[in-house]
């Protein structure tokens, strides 16, 4: 059925109520928009069931508090949504553009039609036409002018997909946000209402691919019985432009299929594959593919049976390829050795390149550890010519203080995203390497994962939502600013008033950099507490575990200095990065300060660029980063009359954490390294307050829910 929707000319405002807001609603608050300066804008028009549609009248009703009026005949202000087989958009002539900007791209444009002024959004797709309303919707939100609109958007990463470490008993493995959203004991009978709220709000950021367990995977999660529930989720998701992705385990068929082994080369266990592949397709007829931890950490894989990962990989593509399904190989590798933990995942996969089927994509973490406060990128990006490559980010905050901490990442992963890997000679950043434009690559992806769980907030921390948020943003046009991001998350999240808005976004900006300071300046890494990776532990030993899980590994403090020394010297790992990196990161001198402990074994009393020696450096990192906390703290409690009483308290809250978080982290660090740089802390900052003897008893009860 057609119909054409008009909306009256709109202009009004409203009073800010600073009602309790629990964050459920996360960016999506349509009531708080102010209106008054909106200019004319109205009409709609649509004859597909479409969610955009739906999303636009929901949007309508909360701002207005009266239904979308309906009338049909475009007029002045009419807003017309549709695709390409709406005639109303063919006659609009903007379809060579919309070819151009595929089935997930729009347009957004004003355009004077004899006396009128319309506004279109425009796709080719549906996909297209849902993410073009939500940009519009982002436009309403922030207060931006709606006059004369001209924007064209597409994707520049084709899969942006979220990972959920999630398991099918309801924990969430470096889950800091309650238990998991996925209520397996219910599916697939009931349904929780917020798989809709999860759905929408990944189509508003350009979310399109999930994978919904996690990659330490339960075979169980192949079972028909699990497959029911993942159907539902599936077909929950679809309408919205979520496909949904399972990791698996590579022992599938021996543990669910009783076969003897899982050998990829075995054509028993092809065949338990395939068949597999294809009760997942009849359940889920888009169903986008397979995540796989292999021989990492434990987990089966191919190595298990002298085969390869390629060989392991592709046997998966090949079952998976008839329904064009994916497989995300996971290149995070490594295994107690002699040779750097850094360097292992590079020397593992790069004789492979060239050997992996078209729709493999290999998933290499963005630093060559394991999503440490500040890594160098990892050498992966830019080496495998051959093979696509899909970065993976850390949106839950394992490493940086879970949800109790106030850290926007954002700016981490532009660091990241724009680090120049030089693989094709300068201006080959990261970003260009997997999103296809340096080399022609079947897919293109980028996966976070996920921070979400039960918790009325989703994320633990109101400000961990701006995490999930950047990402899907990044993941869409990782040429947006850090800082852009954070201003339209602000404005949608709490408010528009400029006084709220920009010492948030200063807050939120510096973030990063403190937590860095006060953790881990200068390419420290991994000194944290054993397990759970809350707190600092620079000094843990525990009988009979593994070197390469212990702090000391990377730290390697002693009389003479501290850090690890991976230049040529050492375990040699910078001669995995291109020319002139692999010489920059080898030369002290040229190496950035901010990863020189990365980098070099540096003298405790080395002089550092700005003339203090390295111990006093490091000094003052902790306690700049330490003084920063506070800062946030103060400038949060000047904010209060801006937003409800019920988020700020609880960022405020928080922030008390994080700020007592700091100072524990800088005295056991400062306290535990003097033991072996034998220096004063420099006397014009904070004196310690705690013994180490006592940071040295403290044992969290946090559990990691393998
Ligand atoms: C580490 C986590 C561990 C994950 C592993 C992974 O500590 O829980 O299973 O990464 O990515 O950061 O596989």
């Amino acid at each position: 059925m057609k119909k054409i929707v008009y909306i009256l000319i709109f202009c009004f405002s409203f009073s800010l109520l600073l009602k309790a807001e629990d964050g459920s609603k996360l960016w999506l608050r349509y009531k708080s928009v102010n209106l008054s300066e909106t200019p004319s804008f109205s009409g709609l028009k649509g004859d597909i069931e479409l969610k955009a549609i739906k999303e636009f009248q929901l949007a309508w009703e909360e701002m207005t508090g009266s239904s979308l009026p309906i009338h049909s005949r475009l007029n002045n202000n009419t807003l017309l949504i549709g695709t390409v087989k709406d005639l109303e958009i063919r006659r609009l002539n903007l379809n060579k553009e919309l070819k151009e900007l595929g089935s997930e791209g729009y347009i957004i444009r004003t355009i004077e039609r004899g006396k009128n002024s319309i506004t279109v959004v425009a796709s080719e797709g549906e996909k297209g036409l849902l993410y073009g309303t939500f940009h519009l919707l982002r436009l309403i939100q922030t207060g931006q002018v709606l006059s004369s609109i001209e924007i064209s958007e597409k994707p520049l990463y084709n899969v942006r997909i979220l990972n959920h470490w999630d398991n099918l008993n309801g924990t969430v493995e470096r889950g800091y946000a309650g238990y998991s959203i996925w209520k397996w004991d219910e599916l697939p009978s009931k349904v929780s209402p917020r798989y809709e709220d999860y759905a929408r709000a990944n189509a508003s950021i350009g979310i399109n691919g999930t994978v919904i367990n996690n990659v330490n995977a339960s075979p169980n999660i192949l079972t028909q019985e699990y497959l029911q529930k993942v159907k539902v989720i599936a077909n929950i998701l679809r309408p919205f432009g979520i496909k949904v992705y399972l990791s698996v385990n590579f022992s599938s068929p021996h543990i669910l299929g009783d076969l003897a082994n899982s050998d990829p080369k075995d054509p028993e266990v092809q065949k338990w594959w395939n068949n597999k592949v294809k009760e997942v397709y009849q359940l889920i007829p888009d169903f986008g593919g397979f995540l796989v931890k292999a021989n990492s950490e434990g987990q089966p894989g191919p190595q298990d049976y002298g085969r390869t990962h390629a060989d392991g990989a592709n046997m998966l593509a090949d079952a998976l390829l008839p329904y064009k399904g994916i497989v995300m190989w996971r290149a995070f590798v490594y295994n107690p050795s002699d040779q750097d933990r850094a360097k292992q995942a590079y020397n593992e996969f790069m004789p492979l390149d060239g050997q992996f089927r078209e729709n493999v994509i290999v998933q290499v973490k963005n630093g060559p550890v394991d999503f440490q406060p500040r890594e160098p990128f990892s050498p992966l990006f830019g080496a495998m010519k051959k093979t696509a490559i899909m970065p993976e980010l850390q949106i839950t905050q394992e490493y940086l203080g879970f949800s109790n901490h106030l850290v926007y990442l954002g700016t981490q992963w532009k660091e990241f995203l724009e680090s120049d890997t030089y693989s094709m000679g300068e201006g080959s950043s990261v970003a260009k390497a997997t999103d296809g434009t340096l080399y022609k690559q079947p897919i293109s992806a980028i996966a976070g994962v996920a921070n979400i769980g039960e918790d009325t907030n989703w994320t633990g921390h109101h400000f961990a939502q701006s995490n999930w948020y950047a990402f899907g943003r990044l993941a869409w046009n990782h040429n947006l600013s850090a800082e852009q991001i954070a201003d339209e998350w602000i404005r949608m999240t709490f408010s528009n008033e400029n006084d709220f808005v920009n010492p948030t976004k200063q807050i939120m900006l510096e973030s990063w950099y403190a937590a860095i300071d006060y953790m881990m300046p200068l390419g420290l890494h991994h000194i944290f507490a054993w397990d759970h990776h809350y707190g600092p532990e620079p000094w843990t030993d525990i009988p009979g575990a593994r070197a390469d899980w212990l702090p000391r590994y990377y730290h390697k403090a002693d009389e003479y200095g501290i850090g690890f020394d991976r230049t040529t010297e050492g375990s040699n790992a910078v001669s995995q990065y291109f020319s002139p990196l692999n010489d920059k990161f080898n030369n002290i001198e040229s190496c950035p300060e901010d990863y020189i402990l990365w980098f070099h074994h540096v003298p405790w009393d080395y002089e550092m660029k700005n003339g203090n020696s390295l111990w006093e450096e490091m000094s003052y990192k902790y306690d700049r980063g330490v003084k920063q906390v506070r800062e946030f703290q103060k400038d949060w409690d000047r904010l209060e009359s801006f937003i409800d009483n019920e988020r700020f308290k609880h960022v405020q809250s928080k922030l008390k954490i994080q700020s007592k978080d700091a100072v524990w982290w800088k005295d056991a660090c400062l306290l535990y390294f003097q033991t072996y740089s034998k220096m004063p802390i420099p006397y014009d900052i904070e004196r310690p307050v705690h013994e180490l003897e006592d940071l040295m008893k403290i044992k969290l009860d946090l559990k990691h829910h393998n």
